[in-house]
């Protein structure tokens, strides 16, 4: 229907229609509703935006006096930018992070706005929802527990992709109980080990892995995946926090073997130690999944922290020659465990990721993971 049924004419059958639009958009038929859109959107710069009484920079007061479907499109644009900057990553914070980037006046919003129905071409397909609705989505998907920084991407095929698994993750089934119950299994586990440790071995030095135990359920997750994803290797490399835990509990290694390794008058062949040799170990197993077995290396450790990714990488892409893998390198995959102070402060974890693009040292890609203790002997979480 075209709007010019919209005339002076029928004034009463516009304001009945108002009314029932604004209750239930549904209940008129699109015309109307698309004639509503623009009468809220052609009176909404009186309500707001540019009587903001701020002095804003040029460029943002620019927006905040733009029309309502630049803002929403900026909106969710920001969100997308910047909303790793105020996602709830840090277990530890007392409140959430804030950036006045992303809040309701810097797109010439007030609350009083927040019922107003909008869309955006850019998010969810233009899907109709209220300001509200379309906030709490963008705080879902882009500032939860999980942000991401990925619009900096420059291939648009690889942004799009990291884009769309955000966006449609929300809408996702969750897991089944089966596999809630396997990833509080491997929780349980994991604390369990530290937990033994801690009161059978009193005052031993040891690299615990208690507040992070979830690096476990992501390890138990990589490997089903890599199973049921013809992935036939694991070659790993990570320093000693968690290490334990990681070599029984994810390597299988004998806890027969692990604790006599711990106890004080365990003489190591190899080194004259300081009592961390355990710590610095390798490890090899094969786990045998329903989809298929997954051969683990975990490489040995030096006290040098960090030194050895390239080892690893190297150890990767021997064992993708030796497994023939040497074209598309998705048989046996890289990942490397780093502490959060070690990654952000030593050079050759640079080294290692410069060297991944040169044709003579890629192995097809890494997986990394952070173990984020927030703390790095006397580095502070605001310095790390
Ligand atoms: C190259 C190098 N520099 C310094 C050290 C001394 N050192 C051992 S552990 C540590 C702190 C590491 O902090 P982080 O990476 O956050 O791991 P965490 O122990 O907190 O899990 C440092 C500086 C080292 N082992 N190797």
């Amino acid at each position: 229907m075209h709007p010019s049924f919209a005339t002076r004419l029928n004034l009463d059958l516009l304001e009945q229609n108002y009314e029932r639009w604004q209750k239930d958009p549904d209940s008129l038929d699109s015309g109307w509703s698309a004639f509503f859109e623009g009468f809220e959107l052609g009176n909404f710069d009186g309500k707001n935006g540019a009587t903001v009484a701020v002095a804003p920079a040029e460029a943002r007061r620019d927006l905040r006096e733009s029309p309502l479907q630049t803002r929403i499109d900026a909106l969710v644009y920001a969100y997308r930018i910047l909303g790793h900057t105020i996602a709830r990553v840090n277990p530890l914070a007392e409140k959430r992070p804030e950036n006045p980037l992303l809040t309701l006046r810097e797109f010439g919003f007030s609350d009083k706005d927040l019922d107003y129905r909008v869309s955006s071409k850019f998010f969810l397909d233009g899907r109709q929802m209220t300001l509200r609705e379309m906030i709490a989505l963008l705080d879902q998907i882009y500032a939860s527990s999980i942000g991401a920084e990925f619009q900096h991407i420059q291939n648009t095929r690889i942004r799009d992709w990291v884009r769309h698994r955000l966006e449609s993750r929300i809408f996702a089934p969750s897991p089944s109980p089966e596999i809630q119950v396997a990833l509080l299994r491997s929780l349980l586990e994991a604390e369990t080990f530290e937990v033994f440790l801690h009161t059978s071995y009193v005052g031993q030095k040891r690299f615990s892995l208690q507040g992070a135990e979830g690096l476990m359920a992501i390890l138990d997750t990589l490997l089903h995946k890599c199973a049921s994803d013809g992935i036939e290797e694991i070659c790993m490399g990570m320093a000693h926090r968690g290490r334990l835990n990681v070599l029984a509990n994810f390597l299988r290694k004998s806890l027969n073997v692990i604790f006599t390794e711990f106890t004080e008058n365990y003489v190591p062949a190899l080194v004259a130690g300081d009592g961390d040799v355990k710590y610095h170990l390798g490890y090899r197993t094969v786990r045998k999944l329903a989809a298929g077995e997954v051969e683990i290396r975990l490489s040995a450790n030096p006290s040098h922290l960090e030194a050895v990714d390239p080892v690893v990488e190297g150890t990767a892409r021997a064992r993708q020659r030796i497994r023939g893998d040497t074209e598309h390198r998705r048989k046996v995959l890289p990942l490397l465990i780093h502490g959060d102070a070690a990654f952000a402060g030593q050079g050759i974890v640079a080294e290692t990721l410069n060297m991944s693009q040169l044709a003579g040292y890629s192995t097809g890609g890494t997986f990394h993971i952070v173990v984020n203790n927030q703390i790095g002997f006397t580095t502070l979480p605001e310095d790390g």
